[in-house]
């Protein structure tokens, strides 16, 4: 039972970073793609850091894990946060370029955090 939800969880993490991985250039330009993604799981962003362009709506999905999570900005151009969850999305479109620190208020003390850089 643990090994298949192991296997179901990589499968879906490793899913997800293939996703994500046209939002951010390898030379850190910004990507042409107008959405992204990003997995919450235990206890992580999958990925933690992202360039993009404004306007683009980034989608975090809460993948892989058991344990409540959230999506809070703690420094940025624009604040928001997400409910703490254990399933499910949340969606922003990030229109204010600038760096944002994002964090899960509850596991930031175990590294939990990931930023977002949005380019003009
Ligand atoms: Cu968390």
């Amino acid at each position: 039972m643990a090994r298949a939800l192991t296997a179901a969880a990589v499968t879906a993490l490793a899913a997800a970073a293939m996703l994500v991985a046209p939002a951010s250039g390898a030379d850190g330009s910004a990507a042409k793609a107008r959405s992204a993604s990003v997995i919450v799981t235990d206890d992580l962003f999958i990925k933690d850091r992202l360039t993009v362009k404004a306007g683009t709506k980034v989608t975090w999905r809460w993948q892989g894990g058991f344990l409540p999570h959230n999506v809070t900005v703690k420094s940025g151009p624009k604040k928001f946060h997400s409910r703490t969850q254990t399933s499910g999305s949340f969606a922003r479109v990030l229109s204010a370029p600038g760096v944002y620190r994002i964090e899960c208020t509850i596991h930031a003390v175990n590294g939990m955090k990931m930023t977002i850089v949005v380019k003009r």
